[in-house]
């Protein structure tokens, strides 16, 4: 059977025996340490030029990394994916900002990646990328000459098409990423977008079971909602070294916690979440003193004013909410701005009795789908998620809110905190068995399946 070569932004910090990260890195790693393969990106170095780095193998993985220079990193990582894309993708077309000359940094970068990989990719090697930093990168390997299957997966969502069209070079993003095979999107909201784009702007011919005809070539389309190890989750949520440190934790809250947990990111609507927070505290006044909000928020691309605003604006609002409602005995919003090790994690969710996951827009959202599955089934906590986190797609029976509707949100908790047994069981039953099906396996075979396919 032919090689797997996964190629992404970063390449995770993998060691053996290492507990399992989330996301992307436990999907492709599983697949990885069952077939070997080679993993490649970018080493998470910025250096005086843009360079390889020795290969490094971890059992049947082949770890290959590059430094970045500080201009490719400005203008590709900085600049063109996280300044204009992120933020287009996740229809926040204020937030963005567009250069030419860093759009052809990412280009520039894309094509790196690509003469660096190629000397390694054997002709039946199956080329899997992985989303927005990639979007050139098969038109770049096919520039070089190679014909194998390469695919994308895209973690992000994918706008409608007026929205991607504010990216103003659209037109040539859309026709790189004709060079891929197969793309693939976390909803069928997602995988629309794109087409429609296709068949509206490119010329585009529908095909078919999600085949596309277009820039002479057959791109293939498909869905596949990225899901989280089920078993795994509630097995580290409930280790007793780990159930203890929590409960400890636990024993210096008040009665109730609501959890939520986001990398420090605009689009997860952490500012609307606070206001609702604070609707909450001033429509119910009967909650004071008996519930605790605990946003863990660890800090991501620190170095783009975006995110620093945005962190600033959260320390402000802590403070001046807690300012307002806080007792002697009683502070109300814990915000806490660092990030904290997996098995930390999961018995906090287990001991959440509400989790507040409300994007203004998220490819998938995988917090969402942790949180279910470290619930216990005979008393499980109530999810609250936004109708925009692609999770809403599956997790139908959680308590879906407009993350844009303050006065809603604060409703939702106070239900969540209110639910009765039998009904919280009901809909975590439901959820759990649609992620069941839709396991991170299932995500990573049929991918896989469909990239061989042809
Ligand atoms: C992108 C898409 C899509 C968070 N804080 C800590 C920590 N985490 C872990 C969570 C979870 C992961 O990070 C976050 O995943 P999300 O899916 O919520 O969000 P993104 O990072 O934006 O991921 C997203 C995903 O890709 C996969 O396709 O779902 O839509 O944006 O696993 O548990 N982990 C540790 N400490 C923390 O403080 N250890």
């Amino acid at each position: 059977m032919s090689r797997l070569v996964v190629v992404s932004n970063r390449v995770a910090p993998i060691q053996e025996g290492e507990a399992t990260a989330g996301g992307l890195a436990a999907g492709v790693l599983d697949a990885l340490r069952q077939k070997g393969g080679l993993w490649f990106g970018w080493s998470g170095d910025v250096t005086e030029a843009s360079a390889p780095k020795p290969h490094r193998t971890v059992g049947p993985i082949t770890l290959f990394t590059i430094d970045l220079s500080r201009r490719d990193y400005d203008d590709f990582y900085r600049g063109f994916a996280n300044g204009t894309l992120w933020p287009a993708l996740h229809y926040q077309i204020g937030l963005g900002r567009f250069e030419w000359s860093e759009f052809e940094g990412y280009r520039r970068v894309n094509d790196l990646f690509a003469q660096a990989l190629a000397p390694m990719v054997q002709p039946d090697d199956l080329i899997w990328a992985h989303d927005y930093h990639l979007l050139c990168f098969a038109d770049s390997l096919r520039a070089l000459g190679l014909t194998n299957r390469i695919g994308i997966f895209l973690h992000t969502p994918w706008p409608a098409p007026g929205v991607f069209m504010t990216v103003p070079s659209h037109a040539d993003l859309v026709r790189s990423m004709c060079g891929y095979d197969l793309i693939g999107f976390q909803t069928e909201i997602d995988r629309t977008g794109f087409v429609d784009y296709l068949v509206r702007y490119a010329n585009g011919e529908r095909l078919g079971s999600g085949a596309v005809r277009v820039y002479d070539r057959v791109v293939k389309t498909g869905v596949y909602p990225i899901g989280v190890h089920v078993d795994e989750v509630r097995a580290q949520a409930e280790t007793p070294i780990n159930r203890r440190q929590a409960t400890r934790m636990r024993a210096f809250l008040m009665e109730r916690l609501i959890l939520s947990v986001d990398r420090l990111d605009y689009s997860k609507g952490l500012r609307q979440r606070f206001a609702a927070f604070e609707r909450f505290l001033a429509d119910f006044p009967a909650q004071h003193g008996l519930v605790t909000f605990m946003q863990i928020a660890p800090p991501s691309r620190s170095d783009i004013e975006t995110y620093q605003r945005i962190r600033r604006e959260l320390e402000g609002e802590a403070g001046r909410i807690n300012g307002r409602f806080a007792e002697v005995d009683w502070v109300p919003l814990r915000y806490l701005n660092r990030s904290f090790p997996r098995n930390v994690l999961m018995p906090l969710y287990a001991e959440a009795q509400a989790c507040l996951v409300t994007p203004l827009r998220d490819g998938m959202n995988l917090v969402a789908k942790e949180y279910v599955a470290a619930q216990d089934p005979e008393d499980p906590g109530v999810l609250i998620l936004s109708e925009f986190a692609g999770a809403a797609r599956e997790l139908d029976t959680a308590l879906l809110v407009n993350p844009y509707d303050e006065s809603g949100m604060a409703k939702a908790m106070d239900r969540a905190l209110s639910m009765p047994a039998e009904e919280r069981r009901e809909r975590h039953q439901a959820m759990l068995q649609v992620m069941r099906e839709n396991s991170l396996e299932r995500w990573r075979d049929r991918f896989e399946r469909d990239l061989r396919g042809g």
